[in-house]
């Protein structure tokens, strides 16, 4: 099978340095090498870690409450076409960020090449602590890594010459395709957006509920089989036991194991077309920076096929 992997030092959705170098720490940890040699992977790989410092705006001034809205914009619409190259070969894509931000880019980019290719709309299965569906408007901190799902579904939206108006509804994805698991720390706007609009949702209660076997089963159960999956994954859905060095851990999170079963359920569904790894910040917690490294590699592995026999 062939595997587009796009590496991305990109830190500018949230205001903590060192996000940025997880991409490396990942491939220095024999990530590529390992998809390569024992998943047996065809690999379509530059071997860089882009920073896209050649589209950074010099004034970057806050935009409807934004912080670096164009920066963010730039750098996700120069992602979006690279993921949107690999997709469109038939590759399966790895993108390793970088912030949450960047899955602006990436689901932009699969959403148009599945739709161009497949002539079908895809799924997008979220993983993470964090909702990240903020408005402009509903969000506190204006750091964008919290609003990616909120301009990936056309919740949010830019003019045409603002600096997410790029996007358009090629791009997008439907409320109803999406799914979350691992939910625990979502902000009060949040909470009213996803009630609103029905989306999917299942928190670590129901993870507590039901055992993750189950919340997977419901979870696949809702997108429906056939359906291209982008699997976007966050590591702090991870508890901070597992995943340390992150930028907004938060406790009574995922046990490594069961973030690796939801990687393991959606590779078994065949349908995995694209999957984002981000928020590893080996700069943070430091001495727990190998082992959330290392439960990066592991997903990421368990979502491309690894087995435990
Ligand atoms: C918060 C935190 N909901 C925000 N979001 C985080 O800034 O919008 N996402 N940490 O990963
Ligand atoms: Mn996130
Ligand atoms: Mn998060
Ligand atoms: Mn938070």
């Amino acid at each position: 099978t062939d595997l587009g992997i796009v590496a991305v030092g990109f830190s500018g959705g949230q205001c903590k340095a060192g996000v940025d170098a997880a991409p490396m720490a990942l491939i220095e940890s024999g990530l590529a090498d390992q998809l390569k040699d024992d998943l047996e992977y065809n690999i379509h790989f530059d071997n860089k870690v882009h920073s896209y410092t050649e589209l950074l705006p010099s004034s970057d001034p806050d935009h409807r409450g934004m912080k670096k809205p164009r920066a963010v914009s730039a750098v996700t619409q120069a992602l979006s076409q690279q993921v949107y190259d690999h997709a469109k070969e038939g590759r399966c894509v790895l993108t390793l960020g970088g912030d949450h931000s960047i899955a602006i880019g990436t689901i932009s980019g699969t959403a148009k090449a599945i739709r161009e290719r497949l002539g079908r709309d895809m799924a997008v299965i979220w993983v993470d602590a964090h909702a990240d569906i903020n408005t402009p408007e509903t969000s506190d901190s204006g750091n964008i890594h919290g609003m990616p799902v909120a301009f990936l579904t056309g919740l949010a939206s830019d003019k045409p010459d603002a600096p997410f108006g790029w996007l358009k509804d090629e791009h997008r994805v439907s409320v109803k395709k999406l799914v979350y698991i691992g939910l625990r720390d979502v902000d009060r706007g949040e909470k009213k957006i996803l009630r609103e609009h029905g989306i999917k949702a299942f928190s670590m209660h129901d993870i507590d509920r039901h055992g993750i076997g189950k919340v997977m089963d419901m979870a696949l159960g809702w997108i429906g089989s056939d359906t291209p999956i982008h699997l976007s994954f966050d590591i702090d859905a991870l508890d901070p036991r597992f995943a340390p060095s992150t930028g907004t851990a938060v406790r009574g999170g995922l046990t490594l194991r069961e973030g690796d079963f939801i990687a393991e359920c959606v590779h078994e569904t065949g349908s995995l077309v694209a999957l984002d790894l981000v928020e590893v910040n080996p700069s943070l917690e430091e001495a727990g920076a190998a082992e959330t490294v290392r439960s990066g590699v592991s997903i990421v592995r368990c979502a491309l096929g690894d087995t435990l026999l």
